[in-house]
Order: C-alpha cells, then structure tokens, then sequence
C-alpha cells in the first residue's frame, strides 16, 4: 500500500544529518533505477511573453518589465526543427510551453497537430500550457501527447505569496483532469521563492501524497529575473537544496526527479552531489523557455566525469541516432568514455 507522508514523518527526513539523508535517497535510487543513467528532455517556449497570469518569479508574466522578447505561437516547421535538433543531439522528450493561463477552444487544433508530428519523430512529447480541461485534456491524449507539467510550485500556505490569479486548488483539479485523460503527469516545484524549510515539506508532502505520484518531478532552483518582484530573493544555499533532492527521493522513489531551472547558478560538484541525492533527469540545449541553460559542451563534459550515461526510451532505434556527439568537439573520446 502507497505510504502516507505526514508533516512529522516528512521532518523527520529534513532533520537527519546530512550523510544520513544523502545515504538513504541513494539506496532508494539505486532500488529503483540504474544511478548511472539520467534522463534528457528538451524545452521549447511554443509561445512566449504577455502572459496575464502574476507569478511573481516569471520573467513571461506582462506584469513585470523583464525585457524578455514576446511571441506569438510558434510555426509548425520552426518546432518541428527544434525538435529534430533535440532528438539529434540526445534528448527523449520534447516539452513544449505557452505563457498562457490556459489554451484557447481556439488553438486547440493546431496544438493537436504539434503533438501529432513530435510524436511522429519518435519522441515523448510534453506540453505546459496553464490550466486545461477535461475535453482539451482528452484532445491532447488523443493526439499522442505523453506527459503533461504542471507545478505546484509551494505549499498551499506559502502558494498566496507568489500566485493570486490562479489557485492552488486550480493546479490540484488540473493535475487530475491530466491523469483522468490518461496522461503521465509531470509536477513540481521551485526552491528559493522565500519559503521556510516546512514549506518545503509541504510541497513535497502534496506530491508524494498523490493519488498516483507523478511520474516526473522538475524541482527548479529559482532563476531571479530582473524586473519580477523576486529578483532580490535570498540565494538557496546548495546543501539546503540537495536536501530537497534526496528528500524528494525517498518520498516518491519511482519518479523520475529533474534538476530543473537554476543549473548555470550550480557548480558540477553541486549537480554531482544532486545527481547522488537522486535526481536522474535534466533539461539539455542551452535555453530553458527564455533563461538560460549549460551549453550542451559543459553538460556532456560533466556526464563523462561523472559516468553518467543517457536513458534511451525504447522506441529509439540507434544510439548513434539519439547521442548525435559528431557535432560535439570530443566527440570520440565522450564516445569511448561514457561506453556508448
Ligand atoms: N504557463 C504555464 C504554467 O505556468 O503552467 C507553463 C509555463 S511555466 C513558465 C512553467 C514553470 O516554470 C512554472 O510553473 C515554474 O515552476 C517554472 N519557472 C518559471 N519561471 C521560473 C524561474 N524564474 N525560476 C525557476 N522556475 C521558473
Ligand atoms: C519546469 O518545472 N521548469 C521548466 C519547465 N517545467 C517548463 C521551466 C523553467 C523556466 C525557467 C525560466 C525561463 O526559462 O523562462
Ligand atoms: Fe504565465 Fe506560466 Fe509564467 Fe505564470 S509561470 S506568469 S502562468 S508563463
């Protein structure tokens, strides 16, 4: 039977010494995946800027003058590129995102239509489009599309500070209609918004206690965007964020967890000591929506020191195909080295 976290198990967690804490995720880890394999997924901001909603870390929110460049959604062709680009150079799932509150009756056809042909190239697809409803839900399963994102990003209580346009039960109701379509559901958080560290708890208490957990876990370090209410916050300390990971971990251990947002901000020890905690997933290609992202260079040169390896899905045919390393300068020493 699936175990209940409660606030006094979940601080249990958080109050173990640290070699304690790092010890046990990675015995979790190693239950449950291969510790040397990590999982790659692309990001691509199908439409950009002017978003209504007031998400005061977002540098796409038309509230604050962040500067960023808008547009409109993107063309077919364009995403399509992008995504060959993604599967070329690695990557397994292509995630797509919209500064939207939510999709419009009237993009729905065409956003079926993304799906359709992403899939086609033999990769997961996902989508973060805002809230959905069950039938735009459904559509989107219909039309081949694997995973849907959507964060809680706090806890309930602390959720008031960074959001008012959308509720936090609004994100609870769009995480079921995602599952109820059949979709895997992607759901996570953001550390360094200013919460305290049982805020923390409490936003993974509300994931692993999920009907079903999700099968994906972005945790993202806060990227403070100049212009958004939050670009003096407090910088995360890295041992306090590595102890998420591990938490995060042992509470939902099946999951894939990814090192989101915030990884130009972390050294390779940092990622390392985060890829020990548990995490096996990141976003790779040097952009996120707008933020930045590490060069695919400095990803694949940590993978080799660390030797971490690419986890093929299985409807990939060739590994030639999904590590495309002939674009990468040591391309035959990573080749030789990672064992590929
Ligand atoms: N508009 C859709 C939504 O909010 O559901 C999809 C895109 S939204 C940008 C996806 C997620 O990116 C947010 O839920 C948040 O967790 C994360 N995010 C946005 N800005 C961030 C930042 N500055 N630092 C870290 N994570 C961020
Ligand atoms: C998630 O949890 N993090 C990603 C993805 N899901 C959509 C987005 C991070 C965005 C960082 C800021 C930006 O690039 O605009
Ligand atoms: Fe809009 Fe999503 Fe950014 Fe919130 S996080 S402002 S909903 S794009």
């Amino acid at each position: 039977m699936k175990k209940t976290w409660t606030l006094e198990d979940t601080k249990s967690l958080f109050d173990k010494p640290f070699f304690d804490l790092i010890f046990e995720a990675q015995k979790k880890h190693r239950e449950n995946f291969d510790p040397n394999k990590i999982q790659i997924s692309t990001l691509l901001s199908i439409k950009t800027g002017s978003c209504p909603e007031d998400c005061k870390y977002c540098p796409q929110s038309a509230r604050y003058k962040t500067g960023i460049k808008k547009q409109s959604l993107l063309e077919l062709k364009q995403i399509l590129k992008s995504a060959k680009n993604a599967k070329e150079s690695g990557s397994t799932r292509f995630c797509m995102g919209a500064a939207w509150k939510n999709p419009s009756e009237k993009d729905m056809p065409y956003l079926e239509k993304i799906v359709k042909e992403v899939k086609k190239m033999g990769m997961e697809t996902c989508m973060t489009l805002g809230s959905i409803n069950n039938a735009q839900a459904k559509r989107l399963f219909n039309a081949g599309l694997d995973f849907y994102n959507h964060n809680l990003d706090t806890s309930e209580n602390f959720y008031k500070h960074v959001i008012t346009t959308r509720t936090y039960q609004e994100r609870l109701t769009t995480l079921k209609i995602v599952r109820d379509a059949g979709m895997k559901l992607c759901s996570g958080g953001i550390i360094g918004l200013g919460e305290n560290i049982q805020d923390r708890m409490k936003l993974l208490m509300q994931l692993s206690n999920l009907p079903k957990q999700p099968e994906s876990v972005p945790i993202n370090m806060l990227i403070k965007i100049k212009g958004t209410p939050m670009e003096n916050n407090l910088n995360v300390e890295p041992f306090d964020f590595i102890r998420v990971i591990a938490a995060t971990r042992i509470m939902l251990p099946k999951s894939y967890i990814r090192l989101s947002a915030g990884r130009t901000d972390m050294n390779d020890q940092t990622q390392a000591m985060c890829f020990m905690a548990g995490a096996n997933s990141i976003f790779y290609g040097c952009k996120l929506l707008t933020s930045n992202n590490p060069e695919k260079e400095s990803d694949l040169r940590l993978f080799k020191k660390l030797n971490l390896s690419p986890n093929y899905n299985q409807t990939n045919t060739t590994r030639e195909n999904n590590l495309n390393l002939k674009n990468t300068k040591f391309n035959q020493e990573q080749y030789y080295n990672a064992g590929i």
